[in-house]
């Protein structure tokens, strides 16, 4: 599983664009995994769209995961949900939903991550390790020390979330993260193939710099 840069979308940021059109300029540029994540749609609006974005990232071989909604994940044949702490308990979705199937979880410590992994995820993502407008109740910063931490502790892959921009992305990767989750970085930007294609260079140099 290959979780260099993973892609959320975001309609309020972008410009216009739709989720499947975020989906298909991020695929078009690069993007390891697509995130749908929609706070307001209606479970059948949601499902549509899970189902665009599904054939796009078909097209790519880009992960395709659902935002807080099992149900809807499953629904549209996404490849995993990604789950908060105080979304549906990770070993509860494990249950319903077997490996392939891939189930991320939110952490903000270390004994959040090691329950994640414990009860069935597949990775945890940090969040958010730098504060972010993107998130209206994302709370401050975790930092780098946090994301140090949580590697020492899990197997499984971790990602960083949060605030993570051209400028600092180096730093995160130094420090131990899998991958990293944006909106605004890409979603954001004018151009979201370009800005996908090399925001995923700039982790794939920060990683060849860093790693052996
Ligand atoms: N979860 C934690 S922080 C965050 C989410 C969805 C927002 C990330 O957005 P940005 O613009 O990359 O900070
Ligand atoms: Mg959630």
């Amino acid at each position: 599983m290959n979780l260099d840069l993973y892609v959320i979308t975001d309609e309020g940021i972008a410009k216009g664009r739709t989720h499947a059109e975020i989906a298909r300029l991020s695929c078009e540029g690069g993007a390891d995994a697509i995130q749908l994540r929609d706070k307001y749609s209606s479970t059948q609006t949601l499902c549509i769209t899970g189902r665009e974005i599904y054939v796009i990232t078909r097209k790519t071989g880009t992960l395709f995961i659902v935002n807080d909604r099992l149900d809807v994940a499953l629904a549209c044949g996404a490849d995993g949900v990604h789950l908060g702490q105080g979304d549906l308990r990770v070993d509860l979705a494990r249950m319903q939903a077997p490996r392939p199937f891939i189930i991320g979880v939110s952490v903000g410590n270390s004994n959040e991550a090691v329950a994640a992994e414990k009860g069935g995820a597949d990775y945890v993502a940090v969040s958010p390790v730098f504060s972010t407008d993107s998130k209206s109740d994302a709370g401050p910063g975790h930092g780098l020390a946090v994301l140090q931490k949580i590697k020492d502790v899990v197997s499984i892959p971790v990602i960083a979330i949060g605030g993570i921009n051209g400028d600092n992305v180096e730093e995160v990767i130094a420090c131990g993260a899998d991958g990293v989750a944006v909106i605004s970085a890409v979603v954001g930007q004018p151009d979201i193939t370009a800005a996908t294609r090399s925001f995923k260079e700039r982790i794939l140099t920060a990683k060849q710099k860093h790693r052996c």
